[in-house]
């Protein structure tokens, strides 16, 4: 964990502390939770936490509105807690990546309370404050500024009567954005962020790290068009609203700002440390540009191709099917767009999407389990850094979402209301939501059968898991043949095996519907993984290079089995071999 890219042979597991695990019975999870769960982590295998947000906050958007980033909300226990955690992980050598949200901050921070207090307020230039459409009431429909639509519905701009203008929050009006062009917003940042590090955190997940950049236009900020910009999230109505993805993603000054954090932050520091930028709307060469070790801007990147690959024309809500071809075509895009340069991240799953084994794979009670070890042993075994979910290791399905009185998620409670109020039907809507709703992963986390999963012992925030009774990790964390030991296989083959962690990636069958192949290699070890990704019993995998003489299993999905390459797969079976 020394090298300067340790990372490449290290495992991430994401907590979502609200999710996770209650000490106190506030049906709230906290940082006491998680300190208590840390053997179920060292016993997962994983090398790294990725803590989303623990900070002051209002909590409009569940932390990502932060009020105070260097305090712990009292929801989530007390900084002393956090350092209790930093220690605990550190002495079972494990490290801490903290959550990093400086695109926007809680209109509740004190920079904002400044910024909003006069016109000529010192801090007034730390957000990005603008006068009403010309021609318009102020605060009415249209006054807006600019027609820029927010993600979280509505417009992105919000009347600030008081001092007679707007202020522009990409997400909640509750997360105003930071201006990034006002060198005193990004000196503030980076202090802050050092004096994390110097309190021993291992790096950071920076959220929407590439929004920073606003493209302007004589100074100011240019209308969107009212049409879908292929590359973004799709959350955005571009009926009513201008697409702010090619207006505010990977903008003009965005690589001179990450270029800057590194020389202030990173720059000098020893390794061992993890930087993750989450880039939606991100194409193959910004990503390049992002994790080239050599402009010293970060280690990997979150892209969105995959998690947007079942999102219609009209967006995200816009369900359309999604096969296996379009993720593997996905995903070997991207293996081979950074095999030279850069580093991907490999995820499924996280607290924005909904759980992967019902999206990518099949949670029929007869597949569910193969499915979702099979999953990740595609996932896992990819070139790059591998990030387990919280419950993806039990193999959790989406909730089964009826009512929107069951959710609790802003994007989800905002959608829902604006596309009922514009005539949507609301049935179809909580279809939608079921299916691809954030609360899905926002669920608590089950540890056993008892009441409300073990996660707490008041009421949960929010319903636990309705298999929570079956799918929990005490049922699992003995069991060899559970879909927990598999996780901890996959990770184990990462520590064990260089030509995991360093190998090349050639895909197999390219075109082929139910088997997902590929070989890695290293230094002559090759290792070939063989997945049937689809409920098709008996698939054969069709492989050129076969026959192969000499292949060792070294894992498979079905316990007991010891097949070979070509033997018939069994549905969502995957298979693990060492070539000779
Ligand atoms: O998410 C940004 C982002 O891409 C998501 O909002 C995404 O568009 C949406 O969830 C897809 O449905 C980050 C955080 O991960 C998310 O939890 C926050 O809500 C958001 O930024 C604002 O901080």
């Amino acid at each position: 964990m020394t090298a300067r890219d340790w990372w490449k042979s290290a495992v991430v597991y994401q907590v979502y502390p609200r999710s996770f695990a209650d000490s106190d019975g506030d049906g709230v999870g906290d940082l006491g939770g998680i300190i208590e769960r840390l053997d179920h982590l060292q016993r997962l295998g994983i090398d790294v936490v990725w803590l989303s947000p623990v900070y002051r906050s209002p909590m409009a958007d569940n932390g990502y509105d932060i009020s105070d980033y260097e305090d712990v909300d009292p929801l989530f226990g007390s900084i002393e807690q956090l350092d209790e955690l930093i220690a605990g992980l550190h002495e079972r050598g494990m490290k801490l990546v903290m959550d990093l949200v400086v695109n926007h901050t809680s209109a509740a921070h004190a920079w904002f309370q400044e910024s909003r207090s006069s016109a000529d307020n010192p801090q007034r230039d730390w957000y990005w404050w603008r006068s009403p459409r010309p021609g318009f009431e102020p605060g009415t429909p249209g006054a807006e500024p600019t027609n820029w639509g927010s993600a979280f519905s509505g417009p992105a701009w919000t009347y600030d009567a008081a001092t007679g203008e707007y202020y522009l929050h990409l997400f909640a009006p509750e997360q105003p954005d930071l201006n990034w062009e006002n060198p005193e917003v990004r000196q503030a940042v980076y202090a802050m962020m050092n004096r994390w590090l110097d309190r021993g955190v291992d790096g950071f997940r920076m959220d929407v790290i590439c929004l920073l950049s606003k493209v302007l236009v004589d100074g100011e900020l240019p209308d969107g068009r009212l049409e879908r910009d292929p590359l973004g999230a799709g959350v955005v109505d571009v009926t009513t609203y201008g697409d702010t993805t090619p207006l505010v993603v990977n903008g003009p000054r965005i690589h001179e700002f990450m270029q800057e954090m590194h020389r202030e932050v990173f720059a000098g520091r020893p390794p061992g440390l993890l930087n993750v930028g989450e880039t939606p709307a991100t194409t193959i060469e910004q990503a390049r540009l992002y994790t080239d070790p050599a402009r010293a801007e970060v280690d990997m990147v979150f892209q969105f191709e995959h998690v947007d690959l079942d999102s219609g024309p009209q967006g995200k809500w816009d369900i359309v099917p999604m096969t296996m071809l379009d993720l593997k075509r996905s995903w070997g895009r991207w293996q081979d767009g950074l095999a030279e340069t850069g580093w991907n991240s490999l995820y499924l799953g996280n607290h924005d999407q909904p759980r992967c084994v019902t999206r990518y794979g099949n949670d029929a009670p007869e597949h569910r389990e193969q499915s979702a070890k099979s999953l990740a042993t595609v996932l896992h075994l990819h070139r790059g850094t591998p990030y387990v979910y919280q419950g993806d290791e039990l193999g959790l399905p989406n909730v089964g979402f009826t009512r929107i009185d069951q959710m609790r998620d802003i994007e989800s409670l905002n959608h829902y209301a604006t596309a009922v109020a514009a005539g949507q039907d609301p049935a179809a809507v909580m279809a939608a939501l079921s299916a691809k709703g954030r609360d899905n992963a926002r669920v608590p986390m089950p540890w056993d059968d008892s009441p409300s999963g073990g996660f707490t012992t008041g009421t949960p925030w929010i319903d636990v898991h309705p298999m929570a009774s079956t799918v929990n990790a005490a049922a699992q964390v003995d069991d060899p043949d559970s879909v927990f030991a598999h996780f901890q296989r996959l990770i184990a083959l990462r520590h064990d095996e260089p030509v995991v962690a360093h190998g090349t990636f050639r895909m197999l069958l390219p075109d082929d519907e139910q088997v997902y192949a590929f070989v890695r290699e290293h230094d002559g070890d090759r290792l070939l993984v063989v997945a049937n990704l689809s409920d098709v019993p008996d698939v054969v995998a069709e492989l050129e290079e076969a026959p192969y003489d000499g292949a060792d299993l070294l894992l498979g999905s079905v316990p007991g089995a010891t097949p070979s390459p070509t033997d018939p797969l069994a549905p969502w079976e995957s298979r693990v071999f060492r070539l000779k």
